[in-house]
């Protein structure tokens, strides 16, 4: 979909042109880029004199700039993906090196002492971005006799995670970042290799749960609690998938 791309950083002497909204664009998307102020065209997808290259979200101009000004008002054109596109993003950790038995409601982690937050990059097509959560899956690297019972919150802020094998304590300003909640109905042995040689797959119901990312984001934070008793096997992976429709 052509789209104007009003926020934009443009610096005459680096030849740049960032794209502020962007965490990455594409050099074959850009259409054309017109310096209003001077009625001079930077760019052109189909003139290799008004081409460019592309790093991140930023295009570095072919043609030579350095005699405008970085307050000049330019007009970007940008073959932006339709909104709707669908998408499978995921992430994954792994558990201490342990096997200490977590009581329901627990925290499952990567460290018992400097957890960090987990994240998936990507949810949003575009920093601040938006989309809806409609399934998730979750892959458990081991297969007990006696299995985690997954719930799965996810948040639109990174949050201060409780240890491995403690219970949960989010804040009250904590829970109020939370977009999405998921237990998983579906439970299915894969390799049924008992313990570390074996692995399970949970699958959740439909979700549809909207969300909205942090300006400077596109990622969604992800945190496993546990709703049973269980043993694990050490240093077990978790990885959630989420499909998701981005606007
Ligand atoms: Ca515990
Ligand atoms: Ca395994």
């Amino acid at each position: 979909m052509k789209t104007r791309i009003g926020s934009y950083t443009f610096n005459q002497f680096n030849r740049t042109i960032a794209f502020d909204g962007y965490a990455t664009i594409h050099l074959d998307q850009i259409l054309l880029i017109t310096n209003l102020t001077r009625n001079l065209v930077l760019f052109q997808f189909n003139d290799p004199a008004l081409g460019g290259t592309v790093a991140g979200n930023t295009l570095t101009l072919t043609r030579d700039t350095s005699a405008m000004a970085n307050t000049d008002q330019l007009q970007i054109f940008y073959d932006d993906p339709a909104p709707g596109t669908n998408v499978m993003v995921s992430g994954s950790f792994t558990r201490p090196n342990d096997t200490s038995a977590y009581a329901a409601g627990d925290h499952v982690i990567n460290s018992t002492s400097n957890p960090t937050a987990n994240a998936i990059a990507g949810c949003a097509r575009i920093n601040g971005g938006s989309g809806t959560i409609m399934n998730a899956i979750l892959i458990d690297s081991a297969n007990m006799a006696t299995p985690i019972m997954p719930e799965v919150w996810i948040f639109d802020t990174p949050w201060t995670p409780d240890n491995d094998n403690a219970a949960i304590t989010p804040a009250d300003a904590e829970c109020a970042t939370v977009v999405a909640i998921i237990q998983f109905n579906t439970m299915a042995v894969g390799d049924a290799t008992s313990g570390a040689g074996g692995n399970r797959v949970f699958v959740s119901d439909p979700i549809a749960k909207g969300f909205v990312c942090g300006a400077a984001s596109t990622s969604l934070f992800w945190m496993l609690v546990t709703r049973s008793a269980f043993t694990p096997v050490a240093q077990e992976v978790f990885t959630l998938r989420l499909n998701i429709v981005q606007d």
